[in-house]
């Protein structure tokens, strides 16, 4: 790898991926991915912390290497691979383990969030998480992290975690910045505008494979308020707030431009003007997706090349941690 700064960052194929992490991860990876050494996960070890029909997780894996490239991320210039395939991530994930408090896991929001929503099933593997989380990021001494406001607290951790056993054992990890857009971050349901937008929830939520009819259909439904003004205000108007944010997203424009659009217009103008721009957003992803997916040699081989050249880095940190804990050498 080159000399340039580094990122990590992977999604959950615990569902089809959404206009919520597009705009809070995604669309920041492929902007990113010409001025930093990029590593782009599937993280399938994360995803079975809830419990996954494994059939489903297994198509979900394959289509969303395939909805990566087709959003833009260049296979030739990034590493992307399956992170079953590197066994680093377990190896340091138990090592980072036995430097993480009880304590602190139990503050994170998403386990409490979680847990509370999968009450019969919590199991260890959803409350050490994090801890698998922080071995992703440090296996590959990642500078940066761009995920969505969500996944701050886990960067955080993260960095706590590093900055730890760097005090014990004397520098070993790249303390990691998390990477958080300015408009986008914290994309809500439509549903529910008060809820962030995510693939449990297949009402309030679009997803990137979404047909034009039905991404139309959400925008026209989509929750608002019983004003009439097109106003960014995300207390007192939180659905359009939201549907701005969605449209300033997906068309480049300001705050400033798109409310001054849609000034005196109405809802019945806005909805449905969010609607397409989200479609002719996804309508070129969605093709290429398809295309890629009739093609499972070409995206095998990206994830097999991904795997190698993804462990070859690995290997290196872990090594290095093996010997700083007191590991005998193979
Ligand atoms: P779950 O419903 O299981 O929590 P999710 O829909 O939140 O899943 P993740 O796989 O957890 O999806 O998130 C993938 C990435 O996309 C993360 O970086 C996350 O911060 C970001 N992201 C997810 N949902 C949103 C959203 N609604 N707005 C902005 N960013 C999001
Ligand atoms: N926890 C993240 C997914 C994730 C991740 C990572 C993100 C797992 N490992 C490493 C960035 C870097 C989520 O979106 N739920």
């Amino acid at each position: 790898m080159s000399e340039k700064k580094r990122i990590f960052s992977g999604i959950q194929p615990s569902g089809d991926l959404t206009l919520g992490s597009y705009m809070g991860a995604i669309k920041n990876w492929v902007a990113l991915q010409d001025e930093y050494e990029c590593l782009f996960c599937i993280v399938d070890m994360h995803a079975i912390t809830v419990r996954q029909v494994p059939a489903d997780l297994r198509r979900r894996s394959l289509s969303q290497l395939a909805q990566y490239i087709a959003c833009g991320l260049d296979p030739e210039k990034n590493i992307m691979f399956i992170q079953s395939h590197v066994p680093q991530h377990a190896e340091l994930g138990w090592v980072l383990g036995c430097y993480t408090q009880f304590g602190e896991l139990s503050r994170m929001t998403q386990f409490k969030d979680k847990s509370a929503k999968h009450a019969d099933n919590i199991t260890s593997g959803l409350f050490t998480y994090p801890v698998l989380m922080a071995a992703d990021i440090l296996l590959y001494q990642a500078d940066l992290v761009p995920v969505g406001e969500d996944q701050k607290q886990h960067v955080e951790l993260c960095r706590d975690i590093a900055q730890r056993f760097n005090y014990v054992h004397g520098d070993t990890f790249t303390l990691p910045e998390p990477f958080i857009p300015k408009m986008g971050a914290r994309i809500m349901s439509l549903g529910e505008p008060t809820n962030k937008m995510s693939k449990s929830d297949p009402d309030g939520c679009v997803f990137l494979m979404d047909k034009p009819e039905d991404i139309m259909r959400k925008f026209k439904r989509a929750v608002t308020d019983c004003d009439t003004e097109v106003r960014f205000d995300p207390k007192e108007k939180p659905g359009i707030s939201n549907l701005l944010s969605i449209y300033c997203t997906a068309t480049g424009k300001t705050l400033e431009q798109a409310q001054e659009e849609f000034a005196g217009q109405g809802y019945g103008v806005f909805k449905p003007a969010v609607g397409e721009a989200v479609v002719e957003l996804l309508r070129p992803i969605r093709e290429e997706a398809e295309r890629l997916m009739k093609d499972k040699a070409y995206l095998e081989g990206i994830y097999q090349e991904g795997a190698q050249r993804a462990q070859y880095v690995a290997n290196k940190t872990l090594r290095k941690v093996y010997k700083k804990v007191g590991f005998v050498a193979k």
